[in-house]
């Protein structure tokens, strides 16, 4: 958005003065980064590996050197393998679950394949097998991947730009590409453009609300992309992921993909077999969800709005009232005190102990937003704290880094230090006292509001990435106090915003759950957050954020939701309706419908909108409401098998249909709960039918309209009371007799 609109719109919606306020902190934001600015890279003439001067084995893998670079290869498992080329700095192993692997046979030979006409990544180098996997390095540093005899990729080696680098890989025409996080894009994410080529972002920013089709980056990157090939076996479909925290990005032409971080080593983890498989082997790697608590599975209700204790009682009143049930109710930022991290309004919510423990008594759990952002304010323990004891995020001279969000000027909590991690863990202890039963981390990609640029904090703000080590020796070391100990400022430049950016949410999410774990043992925690990164679904759900509210949002969420949980997120949902729009009661009912069927089901709209409970549009769509409410309910059994399996192999719990029907042809307005449910949205304004296709096999309709037939495309009549819903023959024994 260009400056002038980008304030002319906040002055319509937060008014001048704070627009004004918003102004002077961007202006401060660009002092900082005047003040700091880092002398400009000399130019460096990009570099690649050379030639291959040798191979060495080592245990479970090999050791290359080239001449300008190093190559390490390890397999993790025969079907799991690490690549790492220097020179780069190491990443530090924020997402990374399993440090411990068995050994892998591996066995190296020379190789000299016949030279196939236009190839020439194959030339005289070596292939590394784990009988499974097979690599071939090439001469030059190029590499191809097999599965038994089944090229699957062919990559160029990486090249350097000072830091930054590049790596190239063959792309088939056929290739399907689905991963990279949260994108509001097509389920195959070359789609919109096969002939030329689409670029995504790895920057997890705040898109400022009402984000549709097409807009990137959203607000959580993660840095993997599975390739799946129709015209292959069904377990020859591979992943790759990029363990680099580093902002960049990665486009996918007719013919290559191209892979792009500011810095950090090249490594990568590639890893081959179904889908399902595939995911299976990364979870293994970064982490599987854990278990939810029960009450997470069911209906949420959440606005920004319920500004008290009143509208809360009165909202769970309408539920009542109406006969729909409810589960947990969301607080938005309107009970904190000013917008102070940990607080509570005594106003507005006067005691929030009693409203928790009254609304427990009917099956209701409180959950409340945590902004990262803590208030600039001398009289605020935790601000005081966080300056004392050095947490927050710095400018390159030691300074506390500031930034505007709803509080008004904030510092960051430095999440990339431990010592911040378990300071900021601590403090969910006072809502749990009040409590408080599940948390929502918003704003943590962290986003601050700015007249014009990235709406983040200021590009030089530096991280102490567990205090990797003084990389900024030219700096002027500070004193700051630390619990009594001198502490020289250069120990917080492990990072810089380029490198921590993406995973602020992840490190936030981390402090969270382990604060939650230590303070209560026995309890699970919950956390659903809006950004994250690679092995985010440790930690916390998701939600896709501002979506638009529209028919072609509704229709985005869906596949927004399919790639993040192919990106081993199995816990997404989005706000019914959409966030800040209102929403027709037949877009209203058909999202609801949708929702009911997603892992995260939760109604939400912003402040200012109308409201949207679930009975503001009368009959028939209150009935409607309820039905699907008390459908999701029948499913609890069902859905907690899921998240059994989530947690054992890592699987989402929706999923496209290619999951379980890798012979199918691309579906993406679709979906499977588990293996059992095929769900059919409505996404179309009046529809009075859509087009269902039903993968082999014989599919019962769950209304008990009939059995079809699989492997067809049939046009199923719909009405407002329903979407088509379908049971596989042969399934689903969790769901039998309950329908
Ligand atoms: O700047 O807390 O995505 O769900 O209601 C907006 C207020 C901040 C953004 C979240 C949205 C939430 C809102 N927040």
């Amino acid at each position: 958005m260009n400056p002038l609109k980008q304030i002319l719109t906040s002055v319509q919606f937060i008014g001048l003065p704070a627009t004004l306020r918003i102004v002077q902190a961007t202006l401060l934001r660009d002092w900082y980064e005047r003040r700091f600015r880092e002398p400009a890279a000399p130019e460096i003439a990009p570099k690649s590996p050379g030639e291959l001067l040798g191979v060495e084995a080592a245990p479970s893998g090999a050791r290359c050197k080239f001449t300008n670079a190093e190559l390490e290869i390890l397999f993790l498992t025969p079907h799991l393998v690490r690549l790492s080329w220097e020179p780069g700095q190491l990443p530090l192993p924020y997402a990374i679950a399993k440090t411990e692997w068995l050994p892998v046979d591996v066995t190296i030979s020379s190789s000299r394949r016949p030279r196939r006409r236009g190839r020439r990544l194959e030339q005289n180098g070596f292939t590394l097998t784990s009988g499974e996997v097979s690599l071939t390095v090439g001469a030059d540093g190029g590499i191809t991947y097999h599965a038994g005899d089944v090229e699957l990729r062919a990559e160029h080696p990486p090249r350097w730009e000072g830091e930054a680098w590049t790596q190239h890989s063959r792309l088939d025409a056929e290739e399907r590409i689905h991963g990279l996080g949260e994108r509001a894009a097509t389920l195959n994410l070359r789609a919109s453009a096969p002939e030329s080529s689409v670029t995504y972002q790895m920057r997890n920013t705040d898109p400022g609300g009402h984000y549709s089709t097409g807009d990137d980056p959203l607000y959580l990157n993660i840095p993997l992309y599975i390739s799946r090939n129709p015209r292959r076996s069904a377990n020859s479909s591979y992943l790759i992921f990029y363990e680099n925290t580093h902002q960049g990005e990665i486009s996918f032409g007719a013919e290559e993909s191209a892979v792009h971080f500011k810095g950090g080593m090249p490594r990568y983890y590639f890893t081959a077999g179904t889908v399902a498989e595939v995911v299976e082997n990364y979870t293994e790697l970064t982490g599987r969800a854990p278990l939810p608590p029960r009450w997470a599975l069911g209906y949420h209700q959440c606005r920004w709005g319920y500004k008290t204790a009143q509208d809360i009682r009165e909202v769970v009143a309408g539920f009542k009232e109406h006969n729909l049930p409810l589960d947990a109710i969301h607080l938005d930022i309107d009970y904190m005190d000013g917008y102070r991290v940990f607080t509570v309004d005594e106003e507005r919510f006067p005691d929030l102990a009693a409203l928790t423990a009254e609304l427990k008594e009917d099956g209701i759990r409180t959950v409340a937003i945590l902004d990262p952002g803590v208030k600039v304010d001398p009289n605020y323990s935790l601000y005081q704290e966080g300056v004392k004891r050095g947490l927050f995020c710095t400018t390159p001279a030691g300074k506390p880094v500031r930034a505007t969000v709803w509080p008004g000027e904030c510092c960051f909590p430095d999440f990339t230090n431990p010592k911040t991690r378990a300071w900021w863990g601590e403090q969910y202890s006072k809502l749990l006292d009040l409590g408080v039963d599940g948390f929502w981390h918003d704003m943590n990609e962290p986003a601050a509001f700015v007249g014009w640029g990235p709406p983040s904090v200021p590009s030089i703000t530096r991280y102490s990435m567990e205090n990797r080590g003084a990389l900024h020796s030219h700096l002027d070391a500070l004193h700051l106090e630390d619990d009594g100990e001198t502490q020289t400022a250069t120990q917080f430049y492990g990072g810089n915003h380029i490198e921590a950016n993406n995973i602020y949410g992840l490190m936030m999410n981390q402090a969270g759950y382990n604060g939650l774990r230590q303070l209560d043992p026995d309890r699970r925690p919950w956390i659903v957050s809006r950004a994250g990164w690679a092995g985010m679904q440790r930690y916390a759900w998701n939600w896709t954020g501002d979506v638009g509210t529209s028919w072609t949002t509704l229709r985005q969420t869906l596949i927004t939701m399919l790639n993040i949980g192919l990106s081993g997120i199995p816990y997404t949902g989005s706000d019914i309706g959409g966030f800040g729009g209102h929403p027709s009661a037949e877009l209203f009912t058909r999202w609801f419908q949708m929702a009911a069927f997603t892992p995260f089901f939760r109604g939400h709209s912003a402040t200012g909108t109308p409201r949207r409970e679930p009975w503001v549009y009368g009959e028939p769509y209150t009935s409607i409401v309820r039905d699907f409410l008390n459908l999701r309910r029948r499913l609890m059994p069902y859905l907690y098998t899921l998240a059994q399996e989530a947690a054992q192999t890592g699987a989402p719990l929706m999923r496209p249909l290619f999951w379980d029907f890798p012979e199918m042809a691309d579906v993406d307005d679709q979906f499977m709960l588990g293996d059992s449910l095929l769900v059919a949205p409505v996404l179309r304004e009046g529809a009075e039918s859509r087009r269902v296709t039903l993968p082999p096999g014989e599919w019962h309709s769950w209304w008990g309209e009939g059995v079809w037939e699989g492997e067809s495309e049939v046009e199923v009549t719909v009405t407002i009371e329903r979407i088509p819903l379908f049971v596989q023959e042969g399934r689903g024994s969790e769901l039998r007799g309950r329908r």
